[in-house]
């Protein structure tokens, strides 16, 4: 059996569990509290999950667990053996992974208005005296992380700029085709939508990705063929 341990809220969750319906893989899922970190430490000692275990063995990031999973259950394929498409998923993927990623913290979890509407989905499970804090201390650690990576130095406007740009390059990406980088989906699709369904508890970001009808298809796409409830 495979148990995929969690945080509430993180994209890298919709990655995996995604991943896993499409190849049809039944999986548990648990979910951790901030206030468990001692025991998210014995699983991933990094302190950062996802992490998936099976059959007594633990991966830890989103990127080893799907190359774990493609091997493990290669039926319905999501990365591809063609060189050229094995690479262009794997830069797609770390964009995601890398990029994405830091825009969607800082639009849901430091902007005025989404941090508000965010931050208490993040800690709706930890005990009440934790969640008064918590509340107040997220969007102060996610401003300083995502200000160390950059991207949270960044002014709105540009913000606005750059998450146009973003939409754009994947509107452009898909052009005529159902998917990034194969006649099929793949791991591409996964780790962009999951960042890009984060960008829909984002106002402005939402309201942006509505602009491009071919992304919000595509997304649709994703859903349908993805979505099957883990066990
Ligand atoms: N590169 C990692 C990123 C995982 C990650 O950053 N997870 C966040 C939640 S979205 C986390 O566990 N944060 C807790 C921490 O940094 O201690 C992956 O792909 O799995």
């Amino acid at each position: 059996m495979l148990t995929l341990h969690q945080y509430a809220q993180s994209p890298f969750n919709q990655k995996i569990q995604r991943m896993l319906n499409y190849k049809g893989v039944p999986f548990e899922e648990v979910y951790w509290r901030i206030a468990d970190r001692s025991k998210v430490l014995k699983i991933s000692p990094s302190g950062k999950l996802p992490a998936l275990e099976h059959d007594g063995k633990v991966v830890v990031d989103s990127t080893d667990m799907a190359y774990y999973i493609e091997q493990a259950f290669p039926e319905h394929p999501l990365v591809p053996t063609s060189p050229r498409q094995r690479g262009l998923v794997h830069a797609l993927e770390d964009w995601a992974d890398e990029s994405l990623y830091f825009y969607e913290m800082v639009l849901r979890f430091t902007t005025p208005g989404n941090s508000e509407k965010n931050t208490p989905k993040l800690i709706e499970n930890e005990s009440p005296a934790l969640r008064w804090l918590l509340k107040r201390m997220i969007p102060r650690l996610l401003r300083k992380a995502t200000a160390s990576q950059g991207i949270g130095r960044k002014s709105r406007e540009q913000l606005t700029v750059d998450t146009r740009r973003h939409i754009e390059a994947v509107a452009n990406m898909l052009g005529q085709e159902d998917w990034l980088v194969a006649n099929r989906l793949t791991l591409a699709d996964l780790s962009v939508y999951a960042m890009f369904q984060c960008f829909r508890d984002a106002d402005f970001a939402a309201a942006m990705l509505e602009e491009y009808p071919s992304v919000t298809a595509w997304m649709t796409r994703i859903e349908a063929n993805t979505s099957t409830r883990a066990s």
